[in-house]
């Protein structure tokens, strides 16, 4: 490492002379200078310095805090991020006092607001200092650097510009500890590649949280050893809406998966659904069915027709069996385990059934995570529901909230990113509503549903139903403009709360995305830029 380090400070010195004399002239400002404030989500306090303006050059230096290996790591994606648009080196080193310009990450001293997941960034004309308490406060602050850079930033060529970052100072941190995204592996099966592309995208408006629909009727994504056909049945050909879904995450993929996020401080979230939605693992394993008969393999888009054999003790050893094969390879503290549209289960065995499956997720250290309807089961106050709904009353959560459960927001009329736009869009669903920009952004998680305020809201997550779903560009293309939106209600205060703000910080993302080849929906709503 620190021979890599010596090498890149000598090509600095060497590359000098030819990089210098070619980067500050031909800047053609195209584009209004960027302020401070012109980031998604919308960062709690900034205090503009018209003197501070700090500009990276062949010259800057990532230096991170000594001894912390993870601070390092976000200063290696710091710089991977911004040497291809600047050609510069950017080595990233140990903190010292050198009169070399820097950009600095540093663990502690910042505001005492930023808590665990802020940070404060600072500029001036030596440099930028991000401070926070935790490498993951570090990479937010780095998002928030990156988006004060001019949109050629995420150009994956060499640009001849001016990389000026505004002076000042921000002092951010989120509203809600939890933002999470969801995606539907089920419906149509998602690569590696794509979920880590979505990974990329998530992080760079502050999302902690990945969601992966594993199961459904249609298919099931994730391997098993103690039921091997799961997955190359359940997973096989012919899975999926129409049949053409197939494909399954091994453990290894998994695991590539869980890092590959944690990386960019994201938790993976695995969810089986049951004990509805489960046609694909039924269909696999008769002896799974109550009559020991396994229904054919479903590729409609349906809901609420299957159901697990709730009296039999076979279906508690299965569901053990995937509890504790899940919860070996998860690091993240959360085990979703379904449990909406089980309307082939009476309300009885519903209750049966989790009660029973509840202490197995606790058994395995993780905290149980469902759709809202688990709350009719009475579970433990450290239990976790995701609202759905697309009412603005549910008396189950409620009274689960007074009892201090916490809750998920994601109305279905609000957040769902699998929801049309209008009605002429080309993927998508309607069930719920037309879902336009304005509407994902105009809600407050806190007063969504009665009885279920602040204190009882862990945050908010985006999910994206896969039944219309095939490409990385689908799923683009259905989750931008809106997850920012969602990102935003989740991180950034009431106060800040502002569609015309809003949609014009949106509008000046389009370069940043068109540059990333992100596939959005051009809303008529947005200035775009
Ligand atoms: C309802 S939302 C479902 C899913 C569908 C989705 C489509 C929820 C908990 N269940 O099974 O995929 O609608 O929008």
């Amino acid at each position: 490492m620190r021979r890599t380090v010596t090498r890149l400070l000598a090509m600095t010195a060497l590359a000098l002379p030819l990089i210098l004399p070619a980067t500050p002239a031909t800047a053609a400002p195209t584009t209004p200078a960027r302020q401070l404030a012109d980031v998604i989500p919308a960062p709690v306090e900034t205090r503009p310095d018209a003197r501070g303006t700090f500009q990276i050059s062949p010259l800057t230096v990532i230096r991170t805090a000594p001894g912390s290996v993870d601070a390092w790591q976000v200063g290696r994606q710091l710089a991977d991020t911004l040497r291809p648009a600047t050609g510069y080196p950017l080595p990233v080193l140990p903190v010292r006092a050198t009169p070399l310009p820097e950009i600095a990450l540093l663990i502690g001293g910042a505001d005492s607001r930023v808590g665990q997941q802020g940070y404060q960034l600072d500029v001036t004309r030596r440099g930028v200092t991000i401070r926070a308490n935790t490498p993951a406060g570090l990479f937010a602050g780095t998002q928030t650097l990156r988006q004060l850079l001019p949109a050629d930033i995420e150009s994956p060529q060499r640009q001849r510009t001016t990389w000026t970052v505004p002076g000042g100072r921000i002092v951010d941190y989120p509203r809600f500890s939890y933002r999470g995204a969801m995606l539907d592996l089920a419906r149509h099966f998602h690569t590696v590649d794509e979920i880590t592309a979505y990974v990329d995208l998530l992080s760079q408006y502050k999302i902690n949280y990945l969601h992966l629909h594993l199961t459904d009727d249609q298919g099931w994504r994730i391997q098993i050893d103690s039921w091997p056909r799961l997955t190359s049945v359940g997973g096989g050909p012919g899975t999926g809406v129409d049949g053409v879904g197939p494909g399954y995450l091994t453990k290894a993929d998994y695991k590539a998966v869980v890092a590959y996020a944690a990386a960019r401080h994201i938790t993976i979230i695995p969810e089986i659904d049951m004990p509805g939605h489960t046609n694909a693992a039924q269909s696999t394993y008769p002896e799974l069915n109550c009559d020991g008969v396994a229904p054919p393999p479903r590729t409609d888009t349906a809901v609420g027709y299957s159901s697990l054999c709730i009296n039999d003790e076979l279906t508690y050893r299965f569901v053990e069996d995937v509890i504790r094969e899940l919860a070996a390879i998860t690091p993240g503290p959360f085990l979703h385990i379904g449990g909406d549209e089980a309307h082939a289960t009476t309300d009885e065995d519903y209750r049966t059934f989790m009660q029973r499956v509840l202490p197995l997720v606790s058994k395995y250290g993780k905290r149980a995570y469902g759709w809202n309807e688990i709350m009719q089961a009475d579970p433990p106050t450290d239990a976790v529901a995701q609202f759905w709904g697309t009412g603005t009353t549910n008396t189950d959560l409620a009274e689960a909230a007074a009892r201090g459960n916490k809750v998920i927001m994601s109305p279905a009329n609000k957040a769902y990113l699998d929801m049309k736009y209008d009605r002429n869009t080309r993927l998508g669903l309607s069930w719920a509503a037309y879902i336009e920009v304005s509407d994902a952004y105009g809600w407050d998680p806190a007063t969504r549903v009665a009885g279920v305020g602040e204190n009882a809201v862990l945050g908010v997550e985006a999910p994206l139903w896969s039944e219309t779903l095939r490409s990385l560009d689908d799923i683009e293309y259905m989750a931008f403009p809106r997850l920012p939106a969602i990102a935003e209600l989740g991180w950034s205060t009431t106060a800040s709360h502002n569609w015309e703000s809003f949609r014009t910080r949106l509008g000046q993302q389009a370069p940043r995305w068109r540059l990333q080849q992100v596939d959005f929906y051009p809303s008529p709503q947005v200035p775009w830029r």
